[in-house]
């Protein structure tokens, strides 16, 4: 399929100027692969080893509500729908019911999110410019919007706490131990089903595409230790399905300081 030149999708911080960026994006080969070497297809058989040992908790509360972003600035809005339904399903505060209507980007607009917000993720630059932002969203501040959903959702028994884990902007030394808390981190969501983990990361890292080389959010619907590997499940549903990824290489991806223009990190969601 042809790409316009203008085309910007999957963006987790879009800048105005970015659209100069993504004019200046190498068209991918029509004909090269959909994933490059640090990403393979969910459909492709991992899975099989993933399951020999039974899935965790997260793979099956999150796959039910995996969403498409339906704009090009939408990925965070469509990791939050994802959250919002699995933390919905867990009946924390209230059974559902035959009459609870599942989360979806659309009604949230409508009915739960700030104008502000909802600009962003229109994905149209000239709407965020309206309230004076432009399209996409830093991960600190994504923090922040999916604290104030929970607790407005009122889906929870408790207060939840997201934690923002941030990194430093540069390289150096410190890599060795922000990697020990990401794997810690990976090792215990797997584990556990109360919390989740919500990533921002260079896309292009993982899928190969040089059009991918901008900031990205997803969930983590799963850590396959025997293979160190992370199941992403990737918003950008116009090209990709959930793919794993190297654990070092996602760790590569969420630590770039292109996938934030503040700084990078990623979230740890813990409700009850
Ligand atoms: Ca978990």
């Amino acid at each position: 399929m042809q790409k316009s030149p203008l085309f910007v999708r999957s963006l987790g911080y879009l800048a105005l100027i970015s659209l100069n960026f993504a004019d200046a994006r190498v068209a991918r080969s029509e004909d090269g692969p959909k994933y490059g070497p640090n990403a393979q297809a969910f459909s492709l058989g991992q899975q099989k080893a993933y399951f020999e040992k039974g899935a965790g908790p997260d793979f099956f509360r999150l796959l039910p509500f995996y969403s498409h972003q339906d704009t090009g600035s939408a990925c965070s809005l469509a990791a939050l729908t994802t959250l919002l339904n699995a933390v919905q399903s867990m009946n924390l505060k209230r059974s559902v019911n035959a009459s609870t209507k599942n989360f979806t980007p659309q009604e949230m607009r409508k009915n739960l999110l700030s104008a502000d917000y909802v600009a962003r993720m229109s994905g149209k630059a000239l709407q965020a410019l309206k309230v004076k932002q432009s399209l996409g969203i830093s991960i600190s501040e994504f923090r922040d919007v999916v604290e104030k959903t929970l607790v407005k959702a009122d889906l929870t028994a408790e207060k939840p706490d997201v934690k923002l884990v941030e990194f430093k902007k540069v390289e150096g030394p410190h890599r060795a131990q922000e990697k020990a808390q990401f794997l810690s981190d990976l090792k215990k969501n797997e584990s556990s089903g109360g919390d989740f983990i919500i990533l921002n990361f260079l896309q292009g890292i993982l899928t190969g595409d040089p059009e991918g080389m901008i900031g990205h959010v997803a969930m983590v619907a799963a850590y396959h230790e025997k293979t160190d590997s992370v199941l992403i499940l990737d918003p950008d549903g116009q090209y990709y399905e959930p793919y794993w990824a190297p654990a070092q290489k996602v760790f590569e991806a969420i630590t770039d300081a292109r996938a934030d223009r503040k700084s990078p990190g990623y979230l740890v969601v813990t409700v009850k």
